[in-house]
């Protein structure tokens, strides 16, 4: 049988608290169908390793995690010690951009049993599966600042468009595409506004399109992507966007369907070249963080999609998927709740009863 090597980073803040369930019900379900996980605890986050070594991993991070498939991770970010800024890019960004991750999958689902704020929406109504792209774009460190502090201050972010980085964003969002019923694909722009990049963006999916004949596409510009997710979101099915729309949006569409808490995500390097990464959308939410009140089903589900992954296909890997994602909604129906969701259950009581679940 294949020992499945991963690392596991809960990180900071509610990172360290969803982490534990994610766990819990990935064993479940390993366990229930025959797959073996062997894990590796990682402390590196700003809590922890930032206060004790001044930077958030070790210099031979790379190396060490080529020795796995795959990173289950929780979340990053603990302002009070560490700028955003630097920990994301000397973490889950360095991440993203050195292990190739350049597929951001994140699906946005209703699901039964979750209020959403949109009037009159069932199950079934909201449905998509956004397509960031993970590795450039409007997420760059290059630019630069002069005449700091003076009323002359000039500040400059660049962004980067590759023919290689859109190409293959837009191409695994078409594949996606092919294998849904509705066969529906928006592509996020702004070329009205982004003069460069964005009418680059929208002349490479014309391109890509071209391979595509049944897919039936069109591009819609963010600011009133963004409206329609909330007026219309029955309206999409497949959505690629750049790095930072990719961004915005996959917040935004958990929180038409009811609440970010819920919302997985999978990193991935699809030609497996290097670790895939999985994590829940949400952040460490400092708010909460200590309460044991965060939900746990985003690091569920992200654990689930990592089964998947790590199948390649395999039908064992998917039923071992598709049970975590049953557990979670028929918990969602009828199990406790935590309080984003009008519970008043804690984080440990949801994951042992999605873990129960699985059976
Ligand atoms: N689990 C996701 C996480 O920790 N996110 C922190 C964050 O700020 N992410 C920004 C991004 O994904 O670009």
């Amino acid at each position: 049988m294949t020992k499945h090597k991963i690392a596991v980073m809960a990180g900071d803040g509610i990172g360290k608290e969803v982490m534990p369930e994610g766990m819990r019900a990935l064993e479940a379900a390993a366990s229930k169908y025959g797959i073996e996980i062997e894990a590796t605890h990682f402390d590196w986050c700003c809590a922890e390793y930032y206060v004790k070594h001044g930077r958030m991993m070790p210099e031979d991070w790379a190396e060490q995690l080529m020795a796995y498939e795959a990173i289950f991770f929780g979340a990053v970010g603990w302002p009070d010690v560490v700028p955003d800024h630097i920990s994301l890019w000397e973490s889950l960004l360095a991440f993203r951009r050195g292990f190739d991750q350049y597929i951001n999958l994140r699906p946005v689902r209703l699901m039964p049993g979750v209020p959403t704020p949109l009037a009159n929406r069932k199950v079934g109504d909201i449905d998509m599966m956004i397509v960031r792209e993970n590795t450039e774009g409007e997420y760059t460190t290059m630019g630069g600042r002069i005449f700091d502090g003076t009323d002359r201050e000039v500040v400059i972010q660049e962004a980067v468009f590759t023919r290689t980085g859109v190409d293959r964003v837009l191409k695994y969002a078409f594949d996606l595409a092919m294998t849904r019923p509705r066969k529906l694909l928006t592509s996020a722009t702004k070329s009205n506004g982004l003069a460069v990049s964005m009418p680059y963006w929208d002349e490479r999916t014309t391109e890509v399109a071209k391979n595509y004949p049944e897919v039936r596409w069109n591009k819609e510009h963010i600011d009133i992507l963004t409206a329609r997710f909330v007026l219309n979101p029955d309206r999409f099915d497949v959505v690629v966007a750049s790095n930072l729309f990719g961004d915005i949006l996959s917040d935004l569409g958990p929180a038409c369907a009811g609440t970010i808490g819920i919302a997985p995500s999978a990193n991935m390097n699809p030609e497996r070249h290097f670790p895939s990464l999985f994590e829940p959308v949400h952040g460490s939410a400092p708010d909460i963080a200590g309460k044991g009140i965060a939900n746990p089903i985003a690091m569920i589900w992200s654990g689930a999609m990592m089964l998947d992954f790590l199948g390649r296909g395999d039908a064992r890997y998917r039923a071992a998927h598709d049970a975590i994602v049953a557990a979670i909604e028929s918990v969602l129906v009828s199990g406790p709740k935590t309080p984003d969701l009008k519970g008043t259950a804690n984080t440990e009581e949801v994951g042992k009863a999605i873990a129960s679940a699985i059976g």
